[in-house]
């Protein structure tokens, strides 16, 4: 078997499916290894050799009944092995169709039966995991996954943490010493691509729907795991003001925004602004916003959504007629431009002392949103790799197992509605219990007839009670 996985080793390197040098990532990072498993299509003895190898590592065929693929690299080996092996196989879609059945997976199986999962390369497990939602969802029993090539950065413990047994072919430090044997690499490259290994661990995942660790801490024990002062300031404030609440002071004059921030300041954790639709603002607006905020200990958001390069972004950052950076505590960023977007507006704070933060926003609370499937994954990724200016991203469902960040969810209103323009609103609870720490509600407050103070309460106290009643029910 060594001499065979020898042999494989050279023949994938000699195709290009695995590469040294220097290299981006999905998310914009660099990496020293890069696989690109998806040339093996053009090798067709070599990608059988390859199936073949992978159902060795199967400990009962018998068992299995169904083969499924993980999108897309992996398809064409879970093919083959199941024409090989005569086991039917299943597809997931990357979508679900939007018309007829919307179904998830293609193929025909009934619950219960046995599934096993067939992936190129395993990083952090979230594909793998993905696919593995979407089957059990169908009352399908996986607990096994078949791998080319583990990166070795978690992902096969993430895994072992939702119960699926993980067999790899090649583990990345056994691959380079096949390679390095053969006299294909040097050994400064094996040092550069451990340290970046150790450097760089993928972090661990919770599934939609399953508890993790995050939702059952409380908010003062994870101010002490981020890593950015400011997400740290922000989550002590929420528990000692016992509010979870963002408000959206969405309005068009000065005074107005002033008035409601002081009704609202001592009740709320964050003042979200969009100051490009104040029709009368001038300097005099930001020196009187930042005194109620001292004065009620509230955060300043301005939800900007840079989304140019970095350069771009560095400029809209510091200059123009708003000066965001020297008075918004925290800003909202899309994540469009990849990580470097971050490393820019990190750079453009010179001279700025007070913390800083961002909000990435990873998925959009409206009717139609492109922010969906790989983009999503990314962004959310890019968050949690991403420099310690990032505290946290806009989501509408727990994405990230990390208690660090924290999860900022607009689109909230006492009742689950539409606006008519696209937005969609959950309620209070629901957002909370699907993974929200910070709740954004502007319209349901102001646009209420009852006066901005009795909404305000109103709305504190709902999303409150969900996060007592969430933590609560997790330890238990
Ligand atoms: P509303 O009045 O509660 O609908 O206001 C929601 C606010 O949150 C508004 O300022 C939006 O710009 C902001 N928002 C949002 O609604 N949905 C999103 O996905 C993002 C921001 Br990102």
């Amino acid at each position: 078997m060594v001499a065979f996985l020898k042999e494989l080793a050279i023949e994938l390197y000699d195709i290009q499916a695995v590469k040294f040098g220097e290299f981006k990532t999905k998310v914009g990072l660099t990496t020293p290894v890069y696989f690109d498993l998806r040339v093996v299509i053009s090798h067709p003895k070599l990608m059988l050799k390859l199936a073949k190898a992978l159902w060795t590592l199967v400990d009962n065929p018998a068992k299995v009944s169904r083969i499924c693929g993980v999108p897309y690299t992996a398809l064409p080996l879970a093919t083959l092995i199941s024409v090989e092996e005569k086991i039917p196989m299943l597809m997931k879609r990357k979508e679900a169709k939007s018309y007829g059945t919307k179904k998830l997976i293609e193929g025909i199986f009934l619950p219960g039966e046995n599934c096993v999962i067939i992936e190129d390369v395993i990083t952090s497990g979230s594909s793998i995991l993905e696919t593995v939602d979407v089957l059990k969802k169908e009352n399908l029993s996986v607990t096994e996954a078949y791998v080319l090539i583990d990166r070795e950065q978690g992902g096969k413990k993430n895994l072992e943490n939702h119960e699926i047994k993980v067999k790899s072919l090649f583990v990345i430090t056994q691959l380079m010493k096949y390679l390095l044997e053969a006299g294909k690499i040097t050994p400064e490259i094996v040092k550069d691509v451990d340290n970046y290994l150790i450097a760089n661990r993928a972090p661990s995942i919770s599934v939609q729907g399953v508890p993790d660790d995050r939702l059952k801490l409380s908010y003062s024990k994870r101010a002490k795991l981020t890593t950015n002062p400011l997400a740290s300031k922000l989550l002590e404030l929420m528990e000692s003001k016992q509010t979870n609440l963002c408000l959206a002071a969405d309005l068009t004059k000065m005074d107005a925004i002033l008035e409601l921030a002081n009704i609202a300041g001592p009740h709320i954790a964050v003042l979200k602004t969009h100051v490009d639709i104040i029709e009368d603002f001038n300097e005099n607006f930001i020196f009187r916003l930042k005194e109620l905020a001292r004065q009620h200990r509230f955060l300043l958001m301005e939800d900007r959504k840079f989304g140019d390069i970095g350069n771009t972004v560095s400029l809209q950052y510091r200059h123009g007629f708003y000066k965001i950076a020297e008075w918004a505590d925290l800003i909202t960023v899309h994540p469009i431009s990849g990580a470097s977007v971050v490393d820019a507006l990190k750079k453009s704070l010179d001279n700025i002392t007070e913390p800083r933060g961002i909000f990435l926003v990873a998925e959009m609370s409206c009717k139609g949103t492109l922010t969906t499937g790989d983009y999503l994954k990314n962004a959310v990724l890019m968050a949690e790799e991403a420099s310690d200016l990032v505290v946290g991203f806009v989501c509408q469902s727990n994405l990230s197992a990390q208690p660090g960040l924290l999860q900022l969810t607009p689109g909230v209103k006492l009742v689950k509605s539409v606006d008519g323009l696209g937005q969609q609103y959950n309620d209070p609870q629901s957002i909370i219990n699907a993974g929200a720490d910070l709740a954004v509600v502007g319209r349901g407050i102001t646009d209420t007839g009852n006066g901005y103070l009795k909404a305000t309460l109103e709305y504190k106290k709902e999303l409150w009670n969900a996060y007592e009643e969430r933590i609560n029910t997790s330890n238990t």
